[in-house]
């Protein structure tokens, strides 16, 4: 009944003119067949666009919704000019890459992996706990070692060429010295640069969602999180519920930004949960977005956080609480790979 109306109220968006109003949508296709028609969202467009390309070609192939995202995921892990996603990302405050991922499907499993270090694709190791363990979360050594039984390669443990560099002139402004307890020495807190040294914002995750050509639905989420993060650090993205969260019923929502605030409300459950009472994927993202803000007991200034949703009838929109922040829709409509910058709150 509420999908329904959902749909009519789309298709006289699309009848009245625009193919898209503001930033949700349905897929025209969808409106006019009233079938699921298979579409892929990304965070970020200039990661996104690649993402959804090898997504896309895996859709196309009658590949699941799952196949796709993790092939998405895997195709920006492998990046090793990526500040933020797969083994050149910048590192913890160590000088180690630490990485996080989970994906979750449209059977309700799911799987996870943080503070994961020396394996090149953290998003299938997420998938090898989801599919090969009886557990959901694996972390640091263990995970590491779950990931060498499953064949998967050891990589040295070197510094990408721009990540190094990055590293050496966060050393020299923030004085870190890594073997000072700071708590026992009173010495201040080094925070987590908000902005990199390029000038861009300190965080840069891929989380992708999609719908396939049976209207199953799934999502991953994959990062090195934070740069500069304390060591042991782990955000938003390898928590299912947190980073992203997949119900085959209802929809799928992932999330990127500063993960503590994420976590904090559940974030992409939140989003679902939303959808579920009705609300569209971007009035969903928005409510989540206001949320955050009542929720947080941080100043909102240095606080960044984007969600970007899909649901069961093809309706996609996305939210975040500062501008800077857009996402890539791939679909029959859209003729791949459109961009949309989020909506967002002040
Ligand atoms: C984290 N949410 O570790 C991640 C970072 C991120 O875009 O989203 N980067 O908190």
């Amino acid at each position: 009944m509420e999908l329904q109306k959902i749909k009519r109220r789309n298709l006289l968006k699309i009848l009245g003119g625009g193919l898209v109003l503001k930033l949700s949508g349905l897929t025209k296709a969808q409106a006019l067949l009233g079938s699921p028609s298979p579409i892929i969202l990304s965070t970020w467009h200039n990661q996104g666009q690649t993402a959804n390309k090898e997504a896309w070609e895996q859709i196309q192939k009658g590949k699941s919704a799952l196949d796709a995202v993790e092939a998405g995921a895997r195709i920006i892990e492998s990046d090793i000019t990526n500040c933020c996603v797969g083994l050149g990302a910048y590192p913890d405050r160590e000088g180690k890459v630490t990485l996080d991922a989970c994906i979750m499907d449209d059977k309700g499993r799911c799987g996870g992996v943080a503070f994961l270090e020396r394996i090149k694709h953290p998003i299938t190791l997420a998938r090898m706990v989801m599919e090969n363990t009886p557990h959901v979360l694996m972390v640091g050594e263990g995970a590491q070692q779950f990931a060498i039984k499953s064949g998967l390669t050891l990589e040295e443990r070197t510094l990408s060429e721009h990540a190094s560099k990055a590293y050496s002139n966060w050393l020299k402004k923030s004085k870190y010295e890594p073997q000072i307890n700071i708590e026992q020495n009173n010495q201040k807190f080094v925070p987590v640069p908000h902005k990199l040294e390029n000038g861009n914002i300190n965080h840069d995750t891929i989380g992708i969602i999609a719908m396939d050509k049976n209207g199953d639905l799934s999502g991953a989420c994959t990062t090195s999180g934070m740069a500069f993060k304390l060591r042991g650090r782990v955000g938003d993205s390898p928590i299912i519920g947190a980073g992203l969260y997949v119900d085959n019923k209802i929809g799928a929502a992932t999330a990127t930004g500063n993960g503590e605030e994420v976590i904090r409300t559940s974030g992409s459950f939140l989003v679902v949960e939303f959808m579920r009472q009705g609300l569209s994927p971007e009035e969903a993202c928005k409510k989540a977005c206001q949320r955050l803000l009542q929720m947080t007991p941080n100043s909102t200034d240095q606080i960044q956080i984007g969600f970007i949703a899909i649901n069961k009838t093809g309706e996609f929109g996305g939210y975040s609480l500062k501008p800077g922040f857009d996402y890539t829709v791939t679909s029959n409509v859209f003729n791949h790979e459109k961009r949309v910058p989020n909506s967002i709150l002040n």
